[in-house]
């Protein structure tokens, strides 16, 4: 038997499932792009509000691509379980908050039609770094972006999440009906400021009154996101179904820290969010920044390791001495570009253990996706800033060398290395393993939508570091690094 509100009853004492009538909520925000994080993130707090009796912040979500979870949440009236796991600890809860899903390729207009609704008054976002049709490094709009492209040519039938909003933002202009606010809470430095300038420069290529509109009236408040959400596993599934005595087709599996510090501009209103702890500040940038900074600039840096040492896993890879010096001292050179007032000393020491949690089995190759549009805002932007402040920045450099060479074609032991990077899979001059370590550095230190300006000077630091992992393998090189510093 299926997990539904019909079984609902059926579950658990042990699993904390929603008792409110779902059938009295309405839809007050419109989620694009319905994976585990946001499953896992915005959801469950959002439930904790129609827990609480909320009745007018329903998600109404969306899949901007493939059909998979509509497939597998819609016969299961968009419930899912969410396991909270730590090591041996595991706590089970049934989500409620998401009653449709859309599939946008498959009838964009209804989807532009759930967001022009008066009565949605959010639309939030996890579309990863790719799908905001921006260049990461500069932040605009990025016009050989296909769906981009695609979009300022039929507005009328758009394919991308900008193309989408703006024809839901169009209609209800025309129909006299405030714009909703727009919450990016993908990994983006700045993601809301990123969001309304891409917005606004695709509005305004459509129609510079259009451009105005935008840009005056449709707030898009930043936040900082945080949970570890590992892909879900068909054991993980097994696991759920036996604890549940139901199945679930797409339970999700995380760890129980979670953090979400949003700045408060809402014109039209929000959840109480922070009844589940969420906080909001005026000033999100550095948050912002100590996220991205030491957990994915570390995560990029472990996923890197792991691919090119054979570690599957963070917790695998955190296991090994040198990795785990490694990414302390990183934290310990990278700490000082965070903003005082933020304790990222803490941060940091709540991080290893977070990267220890043994029951996520997060793999390495799940964050080792898209990295070239991870690297600017995670590793990037710091080491920029300790140029800058002239402090030491060695490490992030390193860093960088470890994740060119994951991108070189095979592992140590000689195993391929799929690359799941659009960018550099397009990269025709892309270098492999033959290549001699200054013409590997030199040719990806040319990419500057990764590297900006500061790319030449990398050149040297990066050829050492090239050519001290292929002399004596990623691990050992590390150390002899670490050792020498
Ligand atoms: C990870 C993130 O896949 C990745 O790139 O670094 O998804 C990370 O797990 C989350 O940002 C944690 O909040």
């Amino acid at each position: 038997m299926r997990l539904s509100d019909a079984t609902l009853r059926l579950l658990p004492a042990a699993v904390a499932a929603s008792s409110y009538d779902r059938s009295a909520v309405r839809p007050g925000i419109v989620h694009l792009g319905v994976g585990g994080f946001h499953r896992a993130h915005q959801a469950v707090f959002t439930d904790d509000c129609l827990r609480a009796g909320a009745r007018d912040w329903g998600i109404t979500a969306a899949s901007l691509r493939s059909t998979a979870t509509r497939d597998a949440l819609a016969p299961q009236d968009g419930l899912y379980t969410l396991a909270l796991r730590e090591n041996d600890h595991q706590a089970l809860r049934v989500v409620g908050a998401i009653g449709r899903i859309l599939v946008a390729p498959e009838d964009p207009l209804a989807l532009i039609a759930a967001m022009a609704e008066p009565a949605v008054r959010i639309v939030s976002l996890t579309i990863t770094e790719k799908g905001y049709g921006a260049h990461v490094a500069s932040g605009d709009l990025n016009l050989s972006d296909a769906g981009i492209q695609h979009d300022l040519m039929n507005p009328e039938n758009p394919q991308s999440a900008l193309g989408l909003i703006a024809a839901a933002l169009r209609r209800r202009r025309a129909a006299g009906v405030p714009p909703f606010t727009l919450l990016s809470c993908d990994n983006l430095a700045g993601n809301g400021h990123v969001l309304g300038r891409v917005l606004g420069q695709f509005a305004s290529s459509l129609d510079a009154g259009f451009g105005r509109f935008v840009a005056d009236t449709v707030a898009c408040p930043s936040c900082m996101v945080d949970r570890i959400v590992p892909a879900t596993t068909d054991a993980d599934r097994a696991m759920i179904a036996g604890h549940l005595g139901l199945q679930d087709a797409w339970p999700v599996m995380a760890e129980p820290f979670f953090q979400w510090v949003i700045e408060d501009r809402f014109p039209s209103g929000r959840p109480e969010w922070e009844r589940s702890g969420v906080e909001f500040t005026a000033d999100v940038a550095p948050h912002e920044a100590m996220k991205l900074r030491l957990l994915n600039g570390a995560h990029t840096s472990i996923a890197a390791f792991g691919r090119v040492a054979g570690f599957a896993t963070v917790a695998e890879a955190m296991a090994n001495p040198v990795v785990r010096s490694f990414v302390q001292a990183y934290w310990r050179q990278v700490g000082p570009t965070i903003a005082p007032g933020i304790d990222a000393e803490a941060y940091a020491r709540r991080l290893v253990v977070r990267f220890d949690n043994a029951a996520l089995n997060h793999k390495c190759a799940q964050i080792a996706t898209d990295t070239s549009l991870k690297v600017p805002q995670r590793i990037v932007a710091p080491l920029r800033d300790l140029r800058a402040a002239g402090r030491p920045a060695d490490l992030p450099i390193f860093a960088l060398a470890v994740w060119v060479r994951s991108c070189l074609g095979r592992d140590e032991a000689g195993r391929d290395l799929v690359l799941a990077d659009p960018p550099l899979q397009a990269w025709a001059a892309r270098p492999d393993l033959q290549a001699a370590p200054e013409a590997v550095a030199r040719a990806f230190c040319g990419l500057g939508a990764v590297f900006g300006d500061l790319g030449p000077s990398l050149v040297p630091a990066l050829t050492a570091a090239l050519a001290s992992i292929r002399e004596h393998g990623v691990l050992a090189a590390a150390n002899l690094h670490l050792n020498r510093t």
